[in-house]
């Protein structure tokens, strides 16, 4: 149902021209089919159709308004996300490699900490087995006799090795500790006549034969011994499987 307003007019006694508004209230097929309107109706429909439409233009600009700022938001929005992403991407790209620095830091302060930890482990070990300590190292004399690859394999055993001699200092430190007695070094010429080579394969930092050695007496020394106990307490070459006391050495970096 709609609501039609119609104006009619009466003529009444007093010969007044009366209008009165009636309210009509009918189907729409019936006003389309039946019942043509007025002018006045007419003119009252185009009247209110043009309001209609003023309304709706401000409608729809309105409506066009919303959506052009919703789309200005949307796009604020976007661009501030996009720079946001592209901030949070290169962050995470620093993240990334102090991750892996630090990764890397991690890794050498764990090794050097289990190098201290062995080292720690190691001086309270040797501490407690008396062996003697000097310039990072600790000594160990033997108390019984045996040939120079018996000897070195005995300080294998004891997690170290024949002595190697660097210095004038750990020299004099080693004769002190002998009590005037002679002891394997790990010095040899096995494999290579004349040459040299230290238990851990390097060659001689300091030589220090007597003034006569190594002679390599009857064509059979290969082995070294520190003597202490007669001339002037240096190096001779010996034959290798002569019996007597040796030294180990255990440096605490290795
Ligand atoms: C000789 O003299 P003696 O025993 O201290 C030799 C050494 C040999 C050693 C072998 C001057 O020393 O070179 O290694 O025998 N000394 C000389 O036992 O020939
Ligand atoms: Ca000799």
């Amino acid at each position: 149902m709609s609501q039609l307003v119609a104006y009619v007019n009466y003529a009444v006694d007093s010969g007044e021209h009366i209008e009165r508004v009636v309210e009509i209230y009918e189907s729409a097929d019936c006003i389309s089919g039946q019942n043509p309107r007025t002018e006045k109706e007419n003119a009252n429909m185009k009247t209110q159709t043009g309001a209609d439409k003023k309304v709706s233009r401000c409608y729809t600009i309105t409506v066009v308004c919303v959506v052009v700022l919703l789309c200005v938001l949307l796009l604020a929005a976007i661009t501030v996300l996009w720079i946001k992403f592209n901030n949070l991407t290169v962050e995470r790209k620093q993240l990334q490699t102090n991750n892996s620095y630090l990764t890397n830091q991690r890794n050498q302060l764990q090794k050097e900490k289990d190098t201290l930890q062995r080292m720690l482990e190691d001086m309270d070990t040797y501490t407690r087995l008396e062996w003697k300590y000097f310039n990072s190292s600790f000594y160990y004399i033997s108390t019984v006799m045996k040939n120079w690859t018996e000897s070195r394999n005995d300080c294998i055993n004891r997690g170290a090795d024949l002595v190697i001699i660097n210095s004038t200092e750990e020299e004099e430190f080693i004769i002190n500790q002998l009590n005037n007695n002679e002891a394997w070094i790990g010095l040899s010429d096995t494999e290579t006549e004349g040459m040299w080579k230290w238990v851990d394969g390097s060659k001689l930092t300091i030589a220090l034969w007597h003034e006569t050695e190594p002679n390599n007496h009857n064509n059979n020394e290969d082995c070294v011994k520190i003597e202490t106990d007669k001339r002037d307490k240096k190096w001779n070459d010996v034959p290798c499987f002569n019996t007597i006391k040796w030294i180990c050495e255990k440096n605490v970096f290795q």
